[in-house]
């Protein structure tokens, strides 16, 4: 059976936790403790950038949250997502890119910077100008790609889905702001999201990991 090595708090780790209950895919979870296991030599054989998510797959081994999402869409191709139509794939493509290379760097300033300073209020900036441009490729669709879930919801749901946590909420973009609130109605969702509380704990281990000088 295909293994899954997570932790619950990792957004990286839960993109690829939602793929898997979205396509219902049978795996067992290997919940990594990220205070240490992921040094552990056994480990760094599996992932020597020391990262979760990693899947094994029949004795496969993938890293990268994005590639192993692209993975299992081929390899368990129902329920499809990625839709078929040229703009709407290109459109999916362009959300999950802007998701991980625009609006990812930013997390860490708005989780841990003080909310007056300078390097959270250019990141909060830039977020607003990120959620506009999200506003303006959902369009009136249900999702992305069109009716159906797809990757980009996937992967962009999950990397904004703390920003209502520090006060930064959807409201200003209602087309935004269903697309969110049926993300949060899917199970996949409901089984993986974190609670208020869960996301302060999440808070305090990166500012831990953080004096400790271990990436997040
Ligand atoms: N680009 C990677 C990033 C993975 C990543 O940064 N994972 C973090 C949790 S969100 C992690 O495992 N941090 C612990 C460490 O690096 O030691 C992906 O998308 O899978």
């Amino acid at each position: 059976m295909l293994q899954f090595y997570y932790n619950p708090r990792s957004p990286m780790a839960r993109r690829v936790w939602r793929g898997l209950l979205e396509k219902d895919i049978p795996f067992e979870p290997v919940l990594m403790n990220l205070n240490g296991d992921q040094f552990q030599p056994d480990y760094l054989e599996i992932n020597p950038f020391h990262h979760v998510p990693v899947i094994v797959d029949d004795g496969f081994r993938m890293v990268e949250s994005i590639a192993i999402l692209e993975y299992l869409e081929t390899k368990y191709p129902h329920p499809p997502l990625l839709p078929k139509e040229t703009q709407a794939l290109a459109t999916v493509r362009m959300v999950q890119m802007v998701s991980t290379n625009e609006l990812v760097p930013k997390v860490l300033p708005l989780i841990l910077e003080n909310q007056n300073s300078p390097s959270f209020l250019e990141a909060k900036q830039q977020v607003e100008k990120i959620l506009e441009f999200f506003a303006d490729n959902l369009k009136n669709n249900s999702y992305f790609g069109g009716d159906n879930l797809s990757l980009a919801d996937i992967i962009a749901g999950t990397d904004i889905s703390f920003l209502p946590y520090l006060g930064i909420n959807f409201s200003s973009y209602p087309n935004l702001n269903n697309w969110f609130q049926r993300l949060t109605q899917r199970p996949s969702w409901q089984k993986t999201e974190l609670s208020a509380e869960e996301f302060e704990q999440f808070r305090r281990v990166l500012m831990i990991m953080r004096k400790r000088k271990i990436k997040p």
